[in-house]
Formats: C-alpha cells, structure tokens, sequence
C-alpha cells in the first residue's frame, strides 16, 4: 500500500484527492491547522475511515513539517496548502510569501532533513496566475511568467524553488500549473462559487441582488474532481516534469453570470458599461422581471488583475493522457447551481441575508 501525505487536505481539492487516492487504495495522511472551529466540512465524511489519519502541522512550521514527515515517510507528498486567495493577497502579502513561497521551500526541506529524497515524489499546487500580465494565449509550459499579485509572485518562488530541488538534488518534484477549477467545494469568496450561491438565494427569495468586480475578466474553468487526478498522473508518470492542467476554453465573468442564472430560472439581460454595468432579469419569477440582479462594486476590483487566462493542456493530454474534457463547462456551471439550490433550500432562513451593498460590507463578508 502507498502512503500519501496531503498538505491542504480541508480546501477544495485535498478533499477530492483524498478521496481519489483512498479509492486507488492508497494510506492518506492530511495535514491540518489548530482552529477555533472544529467541523472541517469538505473532509467530516472521510474522518475515521480505517486509510484516512490527520495530523496538525503548518506550513510556516518547519519542526512540525519535519515530525509528520518523519513519522508518515509518505511515498507522495501533495503540496496543496496555501493562502489561496487572489484578492486577500494584497491585504496579507507577508503572511500570502511565507505560506505560498517559503512554505514550500520548508516542505521540501523537511523531505531532505528525514532522508527521503530519494523515495519521496513531490506535487507543488501551481498556479495560471504566474502568466499573471499574460502576453500569448493560450499559456503552455513555455509562455513567460509574468506575475500579477503577491499571490502570484509567491507561488512563482514555490514553481521554481520546486524546480530547482529537482535539478540540484535530482528529487522527484513536479509543478502542476493549474488554471481555475471549480466545484460545489469551492470557497464561497471565489467569484464563481460566490455567483452560484447568489443564483440560488436571489431565485429562493433570500438576497436581492449579487454585487461583483470586473465582468470582463476571462477564465478557463475546469471541474476540481477532474484536476485532482492530474495531480497523481503527473507523480505516477517515469520523468519529473512541469505541466499545465486546463481545459483550453475560456469564459468571462459575465458568461458565468448569465449562465448560473438561466439554470436557476432567471434569464439576465447586461446593460451599461465599467461599473454601470448591470444584470437586469428579462425572464423568470413574475416578482424578479425587470429588477437589477448584479450590479458592479468597486470594492471588489483588484490593484491588479489578471484578465486574459486560457490554457493549453496539450503536453499533459499526450504525455499523461488526461482528458480534459470530461467535465464541460455548462455541465460544471449546472451541478455548481444545482446543488447551491439543495443546499440554500435545505439551510433556509440562514440565508436571509438581504445583500445590500452596505449590509454586505459591514457585515464584513469580503472579496
Ligand atoms: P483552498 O480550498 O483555499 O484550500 C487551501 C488549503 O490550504 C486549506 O486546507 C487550508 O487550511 C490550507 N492552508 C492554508 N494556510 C496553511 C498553513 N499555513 N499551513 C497549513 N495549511 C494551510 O484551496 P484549493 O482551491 O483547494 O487549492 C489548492 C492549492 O492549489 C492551493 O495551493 C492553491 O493556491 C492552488 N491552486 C488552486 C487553483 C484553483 O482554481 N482552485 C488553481 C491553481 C492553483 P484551512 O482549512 O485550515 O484554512
Ligand atoms: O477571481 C474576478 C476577479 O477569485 C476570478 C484561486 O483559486 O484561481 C483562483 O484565483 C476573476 C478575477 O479566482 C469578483 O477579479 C469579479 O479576475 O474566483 P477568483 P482567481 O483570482 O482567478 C487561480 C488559478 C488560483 O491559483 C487561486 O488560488 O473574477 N471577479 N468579481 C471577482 N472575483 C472574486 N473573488 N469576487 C468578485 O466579486
């Protein structure tokens, strides 16, 4: 049986992959963080299966790196801890460059401090954002990095500190350069989780309207469940490489917007321009026609912002032979709704929220 240690293990994709490798029979270790709030819901349905054991680490811990490290001497070591938001980046710079940059140079160190780096293979949660100022679409593994946050300039040190331990200690160290995926797990800041949990209050009567940044920025987004098993094909693979996951299809804010709505019954109609802009509702709920659904707040633009990522996934298809189509993007923006709808239904008054922008921002529900 093979041993995976997962760093991350309650985000969005340390639960699916958690999953994965337990159903390819693998012994998974999670590292978790002390927290005031005990429930860590995206892992609670896998606490006490007899292949899952959690641990308490962080990563700007390296003495508690090591002893995990130590005590699990993991076959695989999945970097996926991080300070992952974009936006928030610019608000916690230091703490965004010692988790997201440093924080991987302590991971790979604890590796070589317990003497296994020449068992251990290491998968580095890479990031789209390095293109940041893109400057050729689609971005492959050659498009020149040009980061756009302090999100983005730490987890370039994490792509090539990755690399460098591959080369100087000939470690099995891999970045996978993930574009955007999504899923009914995704944080409920990000913008398509935050318009999909929007969609299912505005058309149940708990919210009146959904304010959002910039509407033209443009995404490639893919379904987390599918991602995850990039990660392992790029470990199980006979030479440690580079590669980037996506599905090589882009959409703006905006067509995500207008998608959500349409499969919560609501058709939007966009008009006016920058931060004019509005979703006006032409077709649905007799009490919603004609109301503005999203309108656009500053408070949500960024100092800088990537707005131009499309992936080409080319080298992971023919040298992994992932298939980045299984998931399409109506399909990912359908079961996003669709379950916000279950759960926003099944939570009830908990989501009578009222989101005015004011209420919105002294409620300090943020980015
Ligand atoms: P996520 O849902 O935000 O999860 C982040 C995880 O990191 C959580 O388990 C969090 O623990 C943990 N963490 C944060 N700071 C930590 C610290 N100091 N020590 C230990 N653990 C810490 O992120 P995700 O969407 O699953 O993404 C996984 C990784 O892929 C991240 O590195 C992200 O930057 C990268 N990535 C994501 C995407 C995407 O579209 N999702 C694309 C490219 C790359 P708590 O639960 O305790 O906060
Ligand atoms: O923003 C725009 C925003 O926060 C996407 C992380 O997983 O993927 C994620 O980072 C776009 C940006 O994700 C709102 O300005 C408009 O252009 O959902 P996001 P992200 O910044 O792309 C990458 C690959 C990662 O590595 C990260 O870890 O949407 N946008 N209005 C908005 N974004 C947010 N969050 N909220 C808005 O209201």
């Amino acid at each position: 049986m093979k041993t995976a240690l997962i760093t991350g293990v309650t985000g969005q994709d340390g639960s699916y992959l958690s999953e994965f490798l337990i159903e390819k029979g693998y012994d998974v270790h999670g590292i978790i963080r002390r927290s005031s709030v005990d429930f860590r819901e995206r892992i609670a349905h896998l606490e006490g299966h007899p292949q899952f054991h959690l641990h308490y680490g962080d990563l700007g811990d390296s003495m508690s790196l090591v002893q995990v490290v130590f005590k699990v001497r993991p076959d695989e070591i999945y970097n996926l801890a991080a300070q992952s938001h974009v936006q928030v980046s610019f608000d916690s710079p230091e703490f965004t460059a010692d988790v997201d940059a440093t924080g991987v140079l302590r991971v790979l160190e604890a590796v070589r401090a317990c003497n296994l780096e020449k068992k251990c293979r290491i998968y580095q949660a890479s990031t789209s954002e390095l293109y940041g100022k893109v400057e050729a679409i689609p971005q492959n593994e050659n498009t020149p990095f040009l980061p756009y946050s302090p999100y983005a300039v730490a987890k370039l040190y994490g792509f090539w500190i990755t690399k460098e331990y591959r080369e100087a200690y000939n470690m099995f160290c891999c970045s996978g350069i993930l574009f955007n995926h999504e899923s009914e797990r995704r944080g409920e800041t990000f913008v398509t989780r935050k318009i999909t949990l929007a969609a299912a209050r505005i058309s149940l009567g708990y919210q009146d309207c959904l304010y959002l940044g910039n509407l033209d920025s443009k995404r490639d987004w893919g379904y987390a469940k599918d991602y995850v098993e990039c990660m392992w094909l790029i470990l199980q693979n006979s030479k440690a490489d580079d590669y980037v996951i996506a599905t090589g299809k882009q959409h703006s804010v905006r067509d995500f917007a207008q998608l959500a709505f349409h499969y919560a019954g609501i058709e939007l109609q966009f008009e006016g321009k920058g931060i004019d802009e509005k979703g006006i509702c032409v077709k649905g709920p007799e009490k919603l026609i004609g109301k503005t659904l999203v309108a656009v707040s500053k408070d949500f633009y960024r100092p800088t912002d990537v707005v131009n990522l499309c992936g080409d996934p080319s080298k992971a298809i023919k040298q992994l032979g992932w298939n980045p189509n299984k998931t399409s993007f109506e399909q990912l923006v359908k079961l996003m709704v669709e379950h916000d709808i279950a759960k926003v239904a099944s939570e009830g008054a908990a989501h009578k929220v009222k989101m005015n922008l004011e209420e919105y921002l002294e409620k300090g529900i943020v980015k």
